[in-house]
């Protein structure tokens, strides 16, 4: 009864999210082929180091890459807060965070998504097929809108 109870709650939720996102320009999975792909660790060329904190500030904000580059992001959480590490396009995060603004416990287990807690390092690896500017963004309520935002350029490769 009470699984019963949760597993409505969850389909709706779900339903909720989906019909949220149809609305965007996903087609079908996560909707992240705007931006890449999850990379394979074998296959890193760049390791970026970011850092999280209480300020709602990455750091640094700013990361350019090469067009086919596999990055691995180590983010570190050095506040006392939750924060995430979260790649997407700027319009993909908008859309993610209006709903992580009505399920604030939403939990991630995303490729291009790196929750962490405080003091604990995170990690996302990924590659950047097309060459453009890659948004992140931390989704908790009020970072976002706060500016803790970032963005990578993707340089053409040559
Ligand atoms: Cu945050």
């Amino acid at each position: 009864m009470n699984n019963t109870i949760k597993s409505i709650a969850a389909g709706a939720m779900l339903a909720y999210a989906f019909g949220s996102f149809a609305a965007g320009s996903h087609g079908g999975g996560h909707g992240t082929e705007a931006i890449g792909k999850p990379g394979v660790a074998a296959k890193v060329s760049r390791t970026v180091q970011i850092d999280m904190s209480d300020a709602m500030r990455f750091s640094p904000a700013k990361v350019t890459v090469r067009r086919g580059e596999t990055v691995r992001f180590v983010v570190k959480n050095s506040g006392q807060l939750k924060h995430e590490f979260n790649l997407g396009t700027e319009k993909d995060l908008k859309a993610h965070y209006d709903l992580m603004k009505k399920f604030p416990e939403m939990e991630h287990d995303e490729p291009n998504i790196a929750s962490v807690a405080p003091g604990q390092t995170g990690e996302v690896i990924w590659q950047f097929t097309k060459a453009g500017t890659v948004s992140f963004a931390c989704l908790h309520p009020g970072h976002y809108e706060a500016g803790m935002k970032g963005a990578v350029k993707v340089e053409a490769s040559k």
